[in-house]
């Protein structure tokens, strides 16, 4: 499956590659600079890019897609008019599966239920050779760490948790559709040059703590907006001791804190883990070019003169940590929980308690949480949460399966649900949740957001490590600290869990009966593509319309969001993850979990021409019905978590033409412009009080639109009085060029003369 000629000729020009970037930038490199110069575009690098500044072109060596995102990526891709995939990519259905019964009954359901959309990309997959990983083979991010990444390489996904791959030494970068449909078309992706930050890991996980808590410490620092626009390294004894999927899940939650990616120097636990996982031949390559896999030592030893910004963590005195409610970087340590929750009066009652996921279902995962599952019955306890666990693949499933490990979590009443999203990703069909109450529960995935799992905005999600949640699900109790704390046994007696213990490959070896791959055809010229045009699920993409050339005048404020707006108020997932790939249907939950600015409700706005309030979409296509363009306005870290670029393409298709806000996620702002709309930030974040809630909007400046160079907004207010505010941006010249044609791939389209 995985490409070694590929690796081979990445290896053969990497020391080469890092020799050249060494000169051009003048001093030792950090690991990320190595694998960044290796993969420019231009080849070897000639002089040095600023960082946080210089946009530069790269060359990926991979592409990632899941089935949610890939529905519009690849309908993207079939306008772009090429015969094939330009570099190995791969599809993997994993978002679309709803958890109710078990593994089988949910996922014979679901292949039912989107066989419409699963046709349809096994068909595309197969048309342009992209291999294609069946509903039930496990989630993107674990399929991809056990299949395809590799020390050194370069990838791009199109979900943000794509970083989860730096556990294998990648860089791994999350993206929209319209990002891989480039690479797939065999263009250069481009992205600002990163700035970096280095995390010293010194001392050694024990007893309790696991490399999640590594990740929710970080996250508690540096909060959900610390890491944009960088890279995190992880480095030191710390990390060379942790094993590779222990650093994957590091990575993964890298997402949270918006980092660019992170990544970690090749060492003998990712050589392990290659070798484990059926790839001897790419950990012998590796080995042969190791020195280039990580920093120069001058890097390591003196972390302050080479990274933006360098963290030091303790890992012998780190403790367990709970992130959470509602937003993934509200960290508390264990020891604190039980004055923290009383101070903020969360249920302290814990509901469900959920392993698994892409961030956490490794074979060592699941071992240490069976350690603890085990004691339940050793020591008459009595499992007081509901507890479930979704495998992150067929291949862990089917190991932990052989080695006893889901009879032992049986026996504590869990239920497995099947190698996919599933609860992660709003496909849960909890019990009872539509009565909306007040409720706890713990989680080992990665995000948190208000709604995610169940949809009951007073769900209170708290992300901790698989470990933890175990503990907390057998206690029932939120502020249950396994260190010090004992439970009472069936007999009434006092007992104490036992630290966690488990293995980090699988002594037997993995297994798997069918992995649930499917290669692409050699030829795929004759496969056809269908997509109804009756199809509620799919639906061919029309053409953005290019700019007018004038600036833009009357623009209505449909919406000034309030407070934290993600992809998922924006875009929300759960139910409509089914129109992923109908971009009119889908359009329909535009915003409407943002929180309006004037009255504090979601889904309730005033349309400007009727003077009624009324749902985000409606009102939106009612200006759109009238020609009259809107403008979105928001807070900070706007379109934080997802890659979805129905996010931003959902505007673009309604008229909405500029969103407004004090900062934006990195992904979402690229694929706001790719998609040719406006993104543009208030250069005086106090100017956000300005915008009132009856005023039509000019954007001043366009048909001088350059790099660099605000533009103007003209807030005309219903009383007649007019404020006129800067509004920055970061468009390139080629991004403007995206702008004026209407979107990115309007042009790519007029290049290969589709
Ligand atoms: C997520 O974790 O939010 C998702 C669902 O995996 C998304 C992708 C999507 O919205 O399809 C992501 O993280 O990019
Ligand atoms: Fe799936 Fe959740 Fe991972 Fe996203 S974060 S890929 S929804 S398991």
């Amino acid at each position: 499956m995985f490409d070694l000629s590929m690796i081979k000729a990445v290896y053969e020009r990497f020391p080469g590659r890092v020799a050249a970037a060494r000169k051009a930038v003048g001093r030792p490199l950090t690991l990320t600079e190595k694998i960044l110069y290796a993969h420019l575009t231009q080849g070897d690098a000639t002089a040095a890019f600023a960082r946080g500044k210089d946009y530069v072109d790269f060359a990926p060596d991979r592409v990632a897609m899941q089935d949610a995102t890939a529905q519009m990526a690849l309908l993207q891709f079939m306008q772009a008019g090429r015969a094939k995939v330009a570099v190995p990519s791969t599809v993997h259905c994993d978002h679309l599966i709803v958890a109710k019964d078990n593994s089988k009954v949910d996922l014979e359901r679901a292949v039912n239920e989107s066989k419409e959309v699963y046709d349809f990309l096994a068909s595309v997959s197969n048309k342009y050779g992209i291999g294609f990983w069946k509903p039930g083979a496990g989630i993107i991010h674990q399929v991809v760490l056990e299949n395809y990444a590799f020390p050194g390489g370069m990838m791009i996904g199109t979900d943000s948790h794509t970083v989860n791959a730096g556990g294998l030494g990648m860089i791994a970068i999350g993206v929209g559709g319209a990002d891989a449909c480039d690479v797939m078309a065999g263009l250069p992706w481009e992205l600002k040059m990163p700035k970096l930050i280095g995390v010293k890991l010194t001392g050694k996980l024990n007893g309790w703590t696991a490399p999640k808590d590594v990740i929710l410490k970080v996250a508690g620092i540096l909060t959900v907006k610390g890491g944009t626009g960088a890279v995190v390294e992880y480095f030191g004894e710390g990390a060379v001791a942790m094993s590779c999927t222990g650093k994957g899940t590091i990575c993964n939650m890298g997402a949270e804190i918006g980092a660019t990616t992170s990544t970690f120097g090749y060492d003998e636990s990712m050589s392990r883990y290659l070798k484990a996982t059926g790839r001897e031949a790419v950990a012998e390559l590796a080995d042969g070019i190791a020195e280039h896999l990580t920093a120069d030592p001058e890097v390591y030893a003196n972390p302050e003169q080479y990274f933006d910004q360098v963290i030091e963590i303790n890992l012998s005195e780190l403790e367990p940590h709970l992130n959470g409610p509602f937003t993934p970087d509200l960290a508390t340590p264990i020891s604190k929980m039980k004055e923290v929750a009383a101070a903020n009066n969360w249920p302290t009652k814990v509901e469900v308690g959920l392993i698994g996921s892409c961030t956490n279902s490794s074979y060592e995962d699941i071992s240490r949480a069976v350690s603890l599952a085990k004691q339940v019955a050793e020591k008459g306890l009595k499992t007081k949460a509901e507890f479930t666990i979704t495998p992150g693949s067929e291949q862990v499933r089917y190991t932990i399966e052989r080695d006893g490990f889901l009879d032992t979590f049986a026996q504590i009443g869990a239920t497995v649900f099947a190698n996919a999203c599933g609860p992660c990703i709003g496909m849960w069909e909890r019990m009872g949740a539509e009565k909306q109450e007040r409720n706890t529960i713990v989680h080992s995935f990665n995000r948190n957001f208000a709604k995610r799992a169940d949809g009951n905005p007073n769900t209170m999600a708290f992300v901790a490590s698989p470990e933890l949640v175990t503990a907390l699900a057998i206690a029932g109790d939120l502020t249950f600290n396994p260190i010090t704390d004992t439970l009472t046994n069936e007999k009434g007696e006092q007992v104490k869990l036992d630290p966690p213990s488990g293995y980090e490959l699988p002594v037997r070896g993995f297994a798997v009966e069918d992995a649930g791959y499917q290669a692409p055809a050699e030829d795929g010229s004759g496969v056809n593509v269908i997509v109804e045009p009756t199809s509620k699920r799919l639906q061919l993409l029309d053409p953005f319309p290019a700019w007018e050339g004038t600036d833009l005048k009357g623009l209505k404020l449909l919406i000034k969001a309030k407070g934290k707006c993600t992809t998922d108020h924006i875009s929300m997932a759960g139910p409509w993850l089914k129109f992923r790939g109908h971009l009119d249907n889908i359009s329909n939950n535009m915003l409407i979990g943002a929180v309006n600015f004037f009255n504090e409700k979601t889904d309730n706005i005033k349309n400007q021409l009727t003077g009624e309030y009324g749902p985000v979409p409606a009102t939106q296509r009612a200006y759109k019905a009238a020609g009259i363009g809107s403008i979105v306005v928001g807070d900070e870290n706007y379109g934080e978590g997802s890659s979805r670029e129905h996010a931003a393409m959902e505007p673009r298709h309604l008229g909405v033409r500029a969103v407004l806000v004090k900062s934006f996620a990195r992904i979402h702002e690229t694929n706001l412009k790719k998609q040719g709309m406006l993104a543009l930030t208030f250069a005086d974040k106090a100017d956000y009080e300005k915008i009132q809630e009856d005023d039509s909007i000019d954007i001043v400046g366009l048909t001088e639109f350059a790099p660099g160079k605000p533009l103007t907004l003209v807030l005309n207010h219903a009383d007649g009085s007019k404020d006129e505010i800067s509004v920055n941006h970061t468009y390139n010249e080629q991004q403007i060029e995206w702008f004026k044609a209407g979107a990115a791939l309007n042009i790519i389209r007029k290049q290969f003369g589709a």
